[in-house]
Parts: structure tokens; C-alpha cells; sequence
């Protein structure tokens, strides 16, 4: 099913919308943001100047620093009395980066999440338990208010607290579960833990995962633990929190909903906009958004875009997988590698689980890596040569795949650290980092 007509419009329809709705952005950033004003002076532009979408690149980038120095509401495009709604980012470090909502934004939201949901397989006779933390992160309180809206019967039940998530889930009936991935790897093994087996003992027919990357191989973990179908879904506090884009169950990637947001890919070095199908990173500039209004937000995630038929009927560009941050890629010995790279050859490995970690530090001048990985099965501790042979693998498969050299340590099996959000899958112990 499709929730919203406005997701199979035609290709010039879109773009009639969005050439209106940046307009009316750019009118509403320029009078009533400050930092907006200033920008666009400093590029000698005048609102008038973007009419259609190939202006759109001569507007100035919007950048996380922008949000911080502006901290917290300084660009903010309504009085305080028109917000109704505050989230923001966790930040690992320093103040959060803080976002807000007017009346007319949580109803864009909600609608957003309603198409998000319903292209992932959720309908009103859904048990929805949202795993996400409820608080001022995005990701719960976002989709908590779309699921309700499609009429599915909404479990808040938040992040942590497993074994009473799996013991509701069994006697409520669960059967969409919405976290992060990593979180719902975690689950499916505490439930096994406790003499639960997900795929026979509960109802959880659909995953709903996002908040952080996760690859090819993990969906297939998350669907064999659970027996569920695994959809992916993608968003950003600053651009709404989640229900800027999601699978269908084509899964061909995740579809943006282009009548509020208009993506483009640049080149992140030289801030060139490249092509359809070309990798870069994802600018994305919210059409419809009131309270906060971004020009070009760069967000440092690296995808491209594909605009070919989905066997869906959904008209939408669709997104790749994320498979980096412009601040996550590492440097080894002049290699480049994404951790989702590392995640994927560590993924198809037998013998090893799914929980892992990255430490990256300096030995001399020289950048070195250690990835700790867990073993499945415990007899393999009984037999050096075992071990021996498995580290050997594993060093041997990122050697040929990624052409990296790491330190490999095997870790017994339920010792590595577990997320409940968002994992921590890198430790970059690098000065300045
Ligand atoms: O994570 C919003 C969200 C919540 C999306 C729940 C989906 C589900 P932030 O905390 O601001 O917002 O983090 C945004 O998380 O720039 C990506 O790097 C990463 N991210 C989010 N979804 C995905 C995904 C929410 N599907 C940052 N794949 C983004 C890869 C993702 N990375």
C-alpha cells in the first residue's frame, strides 16, 4: 500500500513543488534568520534569485558548526511561541545541537513517518514496539506518532530494560519492531538467552531499522534471528529526525520523500554536485520545514542517488545504503576504509558473531588498527589451532577484501559490549580525534 498520492508524482510534478517550496524556504530563512541574511549578502544573492532548482547550487552549505554556534535557538525562523516541540542530537562531545518544531512541522513529520511505515509493511492491525530511546533524541517520539497515525497499536517501551522488552513482546504480541540494528541483534540474543526462540515463541513479522548503518550482511543476521523482513529507514535530527527516507519492500534502496526535501550529492573536497548514481556525500535542504529551516545541509553521510523505476509504483529518488561518514572513513597505510566495509567481511565470516569493535590508534608515525570479535561457539576456545586458524581468516579476508592489515582478537562468546541505540563500532584513539 501507499500511504500518500504525493509519493508517485511525476517527475515534473516534483519539481514544480520543489522549485514553490525552495522558494518559500529561501524567502522565510532569508527574513527571519540572521545567519541566513548575512550568508546569502556575503554570496551577493537576493531571494529572488532562487526560482528553480538549478539555482540551488548557488546558495551557500549549512554545516553542524552553523547549529552550534547558533546555539540554541539563533536560527530559529519562528518566535518561541510558535514551537511546540524541542529535540536535539546527543553530541558526543560539548552542547547538543538542538532542533524544534512547530505545530504544522510534527504534522508534516508525522505524515512523513506514516508513508515510512506503511511502504515498510506496518498497517493498523500492528503491534508496534518502538525500541528507540523516548527523550530528546528524534528517533521514538518521531515514530511513535507516525505508527499511531496508520492506526498500528504503539508499545513506547524505549531502549534498554531487554528482558522486559522481550517478556512484553511475547505477551502483548509484538509484531513490528522498531530500534536501531544493532540494538535488534541484541534483543534477538537475549531472548535466546532466556529460552525464547524469536523466530517461534513471538509474532515479530517486521523489523524497522535506522539510526545508524548497518549492511547487507547484518539485515540477513536481523532477519534470520527473527524471521522478520528487515526494512531500513534513514533521517537526521537537524532535517526532521527520522522519515527523510526508508525502503519499501522492493528494497532498492531507500526512497526521500522529495515533495520536503531536495537531495543532492557533492564531491565533499571540492563541493562539486555530481551525478545520478555517483557516490558522494548527501546535501539535503528541507522544503517544508517552519520552526528550522536549512539551506543545504551537508550531512557528512555518503550515498548517491537513483532515480530508475521501483517496481513499488513510488516515483521517488531513492538513496544507497549509507556506507560512511565524511568523518568516519580511516586511513591505514594509505588505504581508505569505511567500518562498514570492515563490518561486511567480518559479517561473512563463519565462526565469529555480529558484535564488534574498531580501535584505531598511532604506532610511530603510523596508523594501526585492532578489531575485537566475538566467537559464536564456545568449543573453539578449547583448541589453539582453532583460534589460530579463525585469526588467520579474518586477517586474511580484510588483507585481500580491504587491503588492510589488523590485529585480530577473539574475544569469548557474550563479552564484547552490547548497544541499546546506537552503537559505538569505532574507538579512534588518534590524538585530535
Ligand atoms: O538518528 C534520526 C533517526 C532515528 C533516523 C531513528 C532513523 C531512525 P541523529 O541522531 O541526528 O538522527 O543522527 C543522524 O545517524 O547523519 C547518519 O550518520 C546516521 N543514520 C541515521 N539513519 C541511518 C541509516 C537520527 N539508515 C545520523 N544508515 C545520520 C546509516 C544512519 N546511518
Amino acid at each position: 500500500m501507499i500511504w500518500s498520492k504525493d509519493e508517485t508524482l511525476s517527475r515534473d510534478q516534483f519539481t514544480k513543488i520543489q522549485e514553490k517550496r525552495l522558494s518559500e524556504t529561501v524567502h522565510s530563512a532569508y527574513h527571519n534568520v540572521p545567519h541566513y541574511k548575512s550568508k546569502l549578502q556575503e554570496a551577493g544573492l537576493e531571494p529572488s534569485d532562487i526560482r528553480t532548482l538549478d539555482d540551488l547550487a548557488k546558495l551557500p552549505f549549512t554545516v553542524k558548526d552553523d547549529l552550534r554556534a547558533n546555539y540554541p535557538f539563533g536560527l530559529f525562523a519562528v518566535p518561541q511561541k510558535d514551537v511546540v516541540r524541542y529535540h536535539a542530537s546527543s553530541g558526543t562531545t560539548g552542547k547538543p545541537t538542538v532542533v524544534g518544531y512547530t505545530k504544522n512541522d510534527i504534522t508534516t513529520w508525522t505524515e512523513l513517518i506514516a508513508r515510512m511505515v506503511t511502504m515498510a509493511g506496518v498497517t493498523a492491525h500492528d503491534i508496534a514496539q518502538v525500541s528507540f530511546g523516548y527523550g530528546l533524541f528524534t528517533g521514538a517520539f518521531g515514530l511513535h506518532q507516525g505508527l499511531e497515525h496508520v492506526g498500528a497499536a504503539v508499545i513506547p517501551m524505549s531502549s534498554g530494560n531487554t528482558e522486559k522488552q522481550i517478556m512484553i513482546m511475547k505477551d502483548f504480541g509484538t509484531t513490528a519492531l522498531i530500534g536501531t540494528p544493532s540494538y535488534g541483534l541484541h534483543m534477538a540474543e537475549v531472548a535466546r538467552e532466556m529460552g525464547i526462540d524469536p523466530k517461534k515463541d513471538l509474532k515479530v513479522r517486521l523489523g524497522l531499522f535506522g539510526g545508524e548503518g548497518s549492511t547487507e550482511a547484518m539485515r540477513r543476521e536481523l532477519n534470520d534471528a527473527w524471521g522478520l523482513f528487515a526494512t531500513e529507514n534513514y533521517g537526521m535530527s537537524e532535517l526532521i529526525g527520522p522519515g527523510v527516507s526508508g525502503e519499501c519492500q522492493c528494497l532498492n534502496g531507500m526512497h526521500i520523500f522529495e515533495d520536503h526535501f531536495i537531495p543532492e550529492i557533492i564531491n565533499p573536497d571540492t563541493g562539486k554536485v555530481l551525478g545520478p548514481g555517483e557516490s558522494g556525500e548527501l546535501i539535503i535542504t528541507p522544503i517544508t520545514k517552519e520552526a528550522l529551516p536549512l539551506l543545504r545541509y551537508r550531512t557528512k553521510d555518503i550515498t548517491s542517488l537513483h532515480y530508475e523505476k521501483c517496481e513499488c509504483g513510488r516515483t521517488t529518488v531513492r538513496m544507497a545504503k549509507i556506507h560512511g561518514r565524511t568523518d568516519d572513513m580511516l586511513i591505514l597505510g594509505g588505504v581508505n576504509v569505511f567500518p562498514s566495509q570492515i563490518e561486511e567481511v567480518l559479517f561473512n565470516i563463519e565462526g565469529i558473531g555480529p558484535h564488534y569493535q574498531i580501535k584505531v590508534y598511532k604506532k610511530g608515525y603510523l596508523d594501526r588498527i585492532e578489531i575485537d570479535v566475538e566467537l559464536i561457539d564456545e568449543d573453539f576456545l578449547d583448541s589453539f589451532t582453532l583460534l589460530e586458524n579463525l585469526n588467520q581468516t579474518i586477517r586474511g579476508k580484510l588483507r585481500t577484501v580491504l587491503g588492510i592489515d589488523a590485529k585480530v582478537n577473539l574475544h569469548e562468546p557474550r563479552t564484547l559490549a552490547r548497544s541499546e541505540g546506537k552503537a559505538k563500532r569505532v574507538i579512534d584513539l588518534r590524538e585530535g580525534k
